[in-house]
Order: C-alpha cells, then sequence, then structure tokens
C-alpha cells in the first residue's frame, strides 16, 4: 500500500519526466504537450515555430483556479444609488492553504462601458450633461487570495446620469489565469445587471444617445 509521500515522490517523477518529454517534443512542435502534476500545468508554447521569441517557452499554470468562482450568478447595481457595485469571487474553503491570485475583467453585454479616463472626466461633468457616458467603468485587474482567505472582491463603478434607459442593462463578467483571456465555465462567468433610476419620477431625465427612450 502506497503511502501519502510514496504518492509525493512518484508524481515528482512523473512530472519531471513529462518536464523532459515536453522539452524534447517543444524541440520539434510546439504546442502540441502538456504536463500536469497536481495543481501545476506545463504547457508548451503554442504556435510557436521556433523563431519567434517565445521560442521553446514553457508555460507554468496553477490550476487552483479550479476551486475558484463568483460568489453569486447575477448582481445588481441601481444607478444613482450605487456609485460600485461590489462582485464577490470565492473559492473552496477546504482548500485554502495557498496564495492565489485569479484575473478578472468586464465586457459590455448590453451595458456600455468606458475606459477610466473618460468616466472620470464624465464624472466632472452634471449628471445631466452626461450623454454619451456609457454605463460603467471598464475594469480589468487581479485579485489575490491570502492563505486562509476563500473569499475576496472588486469594484465596478456605474455611471449616473438622466438619460432614461427602458430596459435593464447588463455587464459580463469573466474570472482569468492571469495572462490568459477569459475562462469559460459555470462559475467563471457571471452578470453584473444595471438598473436605470431616471424612467420614472425625474422631470429632468432625458432621452439620451446611450439610453433607449
Ligand atoms: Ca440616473
Ligand atoms: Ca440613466
Amino acid at each position: 500500500m502506497s503511502t501519502a509521500a510514496d504518492e509525493r515522490a512518484s508524481d515528482r517523477r512523473v512530472f519531471k519526466n513529462k518536464r523532459l518529454l515536453t522539452l524534447l517534443f517543444l524541440l520539434f512542435r510546439f504546442g502540441g504537450d502538456l504536463g500536469l502534476s497536481r495543481y501545476s500545468l506545463a504547457v508548451g508554447a503554442v504556435g510557436v515555430d521556433g523563431g519567434g521569441k517565445d521560442a521553446g517557452a514553457v508555460y507554468m499554470v496553477d490550476t487552483e483556479i479550479q476551486r475558484v468562482s463568483f460568489l453569486q450568478s447575477e448582481y445588481v447595481a441601481l444607478e444613482g444609488t450605487n456609485s460600485y457595485a461590489t462582485i464577490t469571487v470565492v473559492r473552496d474553503s477546504s482548500h485554502v492553504s495557498s496564495i492565489l491570485t485569479v484575473g478578472y475583467s468586464t465586457s459590455d453585454l448590453t451595458a456600455t462601458g468606458v475606459d477610466p479616463d473618460k468616466f472620470a472626466y464624465c464624472n466632472t461633468l452634471a449628471a445631466a450633461a452626461r450623454d454619451g457616458c456609457g454605463d460603467y467603468q471598464q475594469t480589468a485587474g487581479e485579485i489575490t487570495f491570502l492563505a486562509g482567505s476563500s473569499s475576496e472582491t472588486f469594484t465596478i463603478k456605474i455611471m449616473n446620469d438622466f438619460c432614461k434607459e427602458r430596459y435593464m442593462e447588463y455587464i459580463q463578467l469573466t474570472l482569468n489565469i492571469p495572462g490568459g483571456g477569459p475562462l469559460s465555465g459555470e462559475g467563471y462567468m457571471a452578470t453584473l445587471r444595471i438598473d436605470d433610476n431616471d424612467w420614472e419620477g425625474h422631470a429632468s431625465s432625458m432621452a439620451c444617445t446611450g439610453g433607449i427612450f
């Protein structure tokens, strides 16, 4: 019967062999080989022909991210009341001994994002003059779970204007391995819904470029 130490030693041998094979194959064929040991994944640079700066590169990826997910599938913010939305990301509370960094980003679904410079400029304008200022600030970054932590947050700034928007608007939220593209799959994707506060009861509200009257 094998002990945990035996298994670890075996894992190390398998990984060493895998790594050697991966490196050998990379001399001839890039992107076709993977090495996996516990939660470390070695990936040959995809599509590299040996002539570029990434020639022979092996990327190490921490697959602990599979224990991470958005706490909710949908978050909600009310324009005018919430100047920002707080998004909570969690990881399996029984696996929190290591530090883990996860990337996140926003993208438009039906809501329109603006870059931080434009968002800051728009906030210097009166709410009635924010036609074309979009609905939220495009946001991307990383959060780090420290050892012992199973919950982290990031925020998304919401634009308040006087534009009437008939429909709720949605932002796509995605998680990624730092440096990589958005991950698809349940838990790695969520939406932020922005509810308009100008549709009813605001005498000064108006139809704007970004609004749907
Ligand atoms: Ca408003
Ligand atoms: Ca509005």
